[in-house]
């Protein structure tokens, strides 16, 4: 869909996106002149809705002021995803004590891998729609230079995108390790100008360890490892955070948690996710889409967003992000699993 920015945009008869539920003509009337101190401006937050009209959400924050400038559009939708009113407050609870999910698979029979991921973003700068391409290198000098002072089995090396091999690139994308190029929403929302100057990735030797640098956001500090020890990932993710945080400040709301540039991402910014294979309720999508709407859980492709599943393996995680603590986001995950391979032996 092609926009002038100036006038209310058309939406297709099939876009069911959060920013054609939430814009009205009155809304966008009073918010189409305004732009945060930045110059991120309500047009740049909603252009990926309108250009992809797919989208499922379509808005992105260029920077903390859009959460506030853009309310009357950003609470509705925040609201409408989160079920997270503006009278909420998020709370956070990343403390490993409070989590109880021993293995649920301890022979690997359905699980695969596990991940956990956070987003984070630096302290009084503007979020990557909306910095610059000087900004963004200094985010990447000052996060690369935070990574470099981890120890013992956090240790390891970055990876900037820049002078990265065609061929490693892609076969860390194939491995599950890498974010993929050119996405378009991102690309819409800003988020890829620039490319691929001042991205990149740091991992451990192991590769248990991850960090995406500039990106959706700033940081993505990922914690994975094959099978179904969820309680390990979480561990190493806590310690990992709390090390990085010593040397990084990060974007931190009282009300609305770490701010990330989607809106699906604020408050905890964690993905946990489980690659799961489910043969026999693949086959029955509604037994298995039961259960994952009782435990608020997500199902995603194994390249993850906007993939498809293969041979039964399904990327499954939390859905809610915002108005949950940490130690929710993985114990709702966990206890979905458990459900999910509970119905998968039934039915075997
Ligand atoms: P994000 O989780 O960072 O929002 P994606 O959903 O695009 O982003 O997933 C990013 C990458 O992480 C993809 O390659 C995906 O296959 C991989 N991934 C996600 N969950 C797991 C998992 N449990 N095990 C292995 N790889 C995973
Ligand atoms: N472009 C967004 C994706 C929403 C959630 N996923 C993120 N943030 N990676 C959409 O509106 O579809």
């Amino acid at each position: 869909m092609v926009w002038d920015r100036l006038s209310f945009p058309e939406f297709s008869p099939n876009c069911n996106s959060l920013l054609r539920r939430h814009l009205s003509e009155d809304l966008f009337i009073n918010l189409m002149e305004i732009a945060t101190e930045s110059g991120f401006s309500f047009a740049q937050a909603i252009n990926s809705g309108i250009v992809n009209q797919d989208s499922s959400v379509g808005v992105y924050a260029g920077d903390a002021e859009s959460y506030s400038l853009f309310s009357s559009l950003f609470n509705p939708i925040i609201e409408d995803y989160h079920n997270f009113s503006e009278s909420d407050i998020h709370r956070s609870n990343f403390n490993t004590e409070s989590l109880s999910a021993p293995n649920p698979d301890p022979n690997s029979q359905y699980i695969l891998s596990t991940r956990i991921r956070v987003g984070r973003n630096i302290v009084d700068m503007p979020l990557g729609p909306a910095i610059s391409r000087e900004q963004r290198n200094l985010i990447e000098s000052q996060i690369v230079k935070s990574l470099s002072c981890l120890n013992g089995d956090l240790s390891g090396t970055y990876y900037p995108l820049l002078d990265m091999k065609e061929t490693i690139r892609n076969q860390l994308i194939d491995d599950h390790f890498l974010f993929k190029a050119g996405d378009r929403f991102l690309d819409a929302a800003g988020l890829n100008r620039d490319w691929p100057e001042g991205r990149g990735i740091f991992h451990n030797f192991a590769r248990t360890f991850l960090v995406w640098v500039n990106e959706e956001d700033q940081l993505r500090i990922i914690s994975m490892q094959q099978g179904g020890d969820i309680e390990a990932v979480f561990d190493r993710l806590v310690v990992a955070t709390r090390e990085i945080e010593k040397t990084v400040s990060f974007l931190f709301d009282q009300r609305l948690g770490y701010l990330t540039s989607c809106p699906t991402n604020l408050g905890t910014a964690m993905r946990a996710s489980v690659h799961i294979c489910l043969p026999k309720l693949s086959l029955n999508l509604s037994a298995f889409k039961k259960i994952t709407d009782l435990h608020h859980l997500q199902i995603r492709g194994i390249h993850g967003e906007h993939s498809e599943s293969e041979s039964g393996i399904f990327d499954i995680s939390n859905r809610r992000r915002l108005g949950v603590t940490e130690v929710e986001c993985v114990q709702g995950m966990y206890d979905g699993v458990v459900a999910l391979i509970k119905k998968e032996k039934e039915l075997e």
